[in-house]
């Protein structure tokens, strides 16, 4: 009796070795259509193939299994292959370590984002008036800093908030920047918009609500300017990446990646500051990663022990927002830091960049 029992198991490990290797011998020819498929441009998936392939199987199937138990199994083993074969693509993304090992270092009017050394980007919330803007310029400017940020098309919650200058606040930025020798950045949030905003800007930024704007991001992609790529409030660490590779795959591979909190259940912080993205990013892509630390956290308090966790994770830099007047500003008056709170916030930054080096 347990010399029968002994025989039949025998058997049915030699069964379940068969099947391995004709699944994986399975696996083998789906990894070949897939190859195929990619030069041709194809879909992976086809649904009228797949439907063939299962009739064929179920009109042969003489039991004991019924044929919907039959489907189901086969139904898991087709998954796993075109798993298999999108597997095999995001092994190829362009912006992946594993298709770029060494950094992407992007010039800015002579800075070089990515390159090792830490560089910020501070500026108001909303490019308000000339004189707004200038006041910062010239406190960034004297901390010898060369980016300066400054929002002039603003895509507020309600309709109702003020909406930015813009082309007029695009018109400041570029008089700001030439008068104090600084490069500036802001938010483009139509594509029609991005080939004049070249024209005044130095970085184009696409904002967290158009992270998935995905005509914005191949426009994008299309014109010769650096991008800071802001993730979106709800967007995971891969669709952040598949964001970028939207802009990258156009032929514009100068993008700074930033993290800029993300919506959570928490309510003490006005967004969740994901601060594990910053080394999973900088694992996974060969892109330089910032940290927008004034509407991660939309708290003051926060902005200067925000910072420097990012920079000793590896941020190659902080966002931030500063203001002559935050009380009075027509944006994020609540976290925009006044200039002497700048001045005590940036000098202990340096101190702890001087430190961690
Ligand atoms: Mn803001």
């Amino acid at each position: 009796m347990s010399n029968q029992l002994e025989q039949l198991r025998k058997q049915l490990d030699d069964v379940n070795l068969e099947i391995l290797e004709s699944i994986n011998r399975r696996a083998e020819l789906v990894q070949q259509i897939g190859q195929v498929k990619n030069k041709q441009s194809m879909k992976k998936f086809d649904p009228v193939r797949e439907r063939e392939m299962l009739d064929l199987i179920t009109s042969r199937n003489e039991g004991p299994f019924e044929n919907s138990t039959i489907d189901h199994i086969f139904k898991e083993i087709f998954k796993a292959g075109l798993e298999l074969q999108e597997d095999d693509h995001r092994k190829a993304l362009l912006v992946s370590r594993k298709k770029k090992p060494e950094n992407t270092v992007i010039d800015i009017k002579g800075v070089k984002i990515g390159d090792g050394n830490i560089n910020h980007v501070f500026g108001p919330c909303a490019v308000e008036s000339y004189e707004q803007t200038a006041a910062v310029a010239e406190t960034v400017k004297s901390k010898g800093l060369k980016l300066l940020r400054g929002g002039a098309f603003k895509p507020r919650t309600s309709p109702y908030d003020f909406q930015g200058l813009g082309v007029e606040g695009l018109q400041i930025l570029k008089r700001v920047a030439d008068e104090y020798d600084l490069a500036v950045i802001s938010e483009i949030v139509t594509p029609k918009d991005l080939e004049l905003a070249a024209d005044y800007l130095d970085v184009i930024q696409i904002g967290a609500r158009n992270m998935q704007n995905f005509e914005l991001l191949k426009a994008a992609g299309d014109v010769n300017k650096p991008v800071l790529l802001k993730r979106g409030l709800s967007a995971t660490i891969s669709e952040f990446i598949n964001a970028a590779e939207y802009i990258l795959s156009r032929g514009n591979g100068n993008i700074i990646l930033c993290e800029r909190g993300i919506r959570t259940y928490e309510t003490a912080t006005r967004n969740t500051l994901d601060i594990s993205a910053v080394p999973i990013l900088k694992q996974e892509t060969h892109l330089p990663v910032m940290v927008d630390v004034t509407h991660s956290t939309g708290r003051r308090d926060l902005l200067l022990p925000t910072a420097k966790a990012a920079l000793a994770i590896g941020a190659d830099g902080i966002m931030a927002e500063v203001h002559p007047d935050p009380a009075v500003a027509l944006s994020d008056s609540a976290q925009q830091m006044d200039i002497p709170t700048f001045d005590a916030f940036f000098e202990e930054l340096s101190s702890l960049e001087r430190r961690l080096k």
